[in-house]
């Protein structure tokens, strides 16, 4: 028996691309269920996952069920310290925590208006001033971090659940060009070719398209690093 993750489009659903980086930027085997946001078999396939509500979910092998992105981080985090989850450094570790529960609970205006949509990228997306502030204090943040990185060129040093948790916020910045300064785009561009999320993003694009993400802004091509 091993941990089974319940994941919807993986081209839209930021939380289950947090879910699915837990186990795979982590080398943690996990069984893997697809299931549609939005579609007839959704309600369906989440009684499976009692009591969840949402994606991603994780059953435990002995039973119990985990409903959030956070809580499925700390555990697997706790249950696999061999595996690096979080920042090893006491420093290094507090703040990715810090950053990861700052992105669990915030930046709406710019969750709102920019979902994750991995199949398209746009060109002169208007961005409202609650946009801007949202991308502004997440650029303090991130050079934040970076100033007790160490070596590596992920938010901490080695790539760890604050990157994880970043990963979306990155795809939004690329997919809808928004524009950040020099620091952001590296950390953006290495996203972008991260294999991990380059796997997830393939395996997206074999999924049908859910109307409800198109936004009728110039469409260019899907930025492999900008
Ligand atoms: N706080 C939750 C949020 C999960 C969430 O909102 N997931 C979305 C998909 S990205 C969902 O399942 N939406 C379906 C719905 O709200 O009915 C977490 O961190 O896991």
């Amino acid at each position: 028996m091993t941990y089974s993750l319940l994941i919807a489009d993986r081209s839209y659903s930021s939380w289950s691309l947090r879910g699915w980086l837990t186990f795979a930027a982590f080398g943690i085997p996990v069984d893997v269920v697809n299931t549609r946001l939005y579609q007839p078999g959704f309600a369906e396939d989440l009684k499976s996952f009692h009591p969840a509500r949402t994606v991603p979910a994780v059953r435990l092998p002995e039973g119990a069920v985990l409903t959030d992105s956070l809580a499925i981080a700390e555990e697997m985090a706790t249950r696999h310290p061999e595996a690096g989850l979080w920042p090893e450094a006491a420093t290094a570790r507090a703040i990715a925590r810090s950053l990861v529960s700052e992105m669990h609970s915030g930046f709406m205006a710019l969750r709102e208006a920019c979902p994750m949509n991995l199949r398209t990228s746009y060109n002169g997306v208007p961005i409202s001033d609650a946009v801007r502030a949202d991308l502004d204090r997440i650029e303090t943040l991130w050079a934040y971090a970076r100033e007790h990185a160490g070596d590596g060129p992920w938010l901490l040093g080695k790539y760890s659940l604050a990157d994880v948790f970043y990963a979306p916020v990155a795809m939004r910045i690329a997919g809808y060009g928004l524009s950040v300064g020099p620091e952001a785009c590296m950390y953006v561009n290495h996203h972008l070719r991260e294999p991990n999320f380059l796997k997830w993003r393939a395996l997206g694009l074999e999924d049908e398209p859910q109307a409800t993400y198109k936004r009728s802004y110039i469409h260019v091509d899907w930025p492999n690093a900008i």
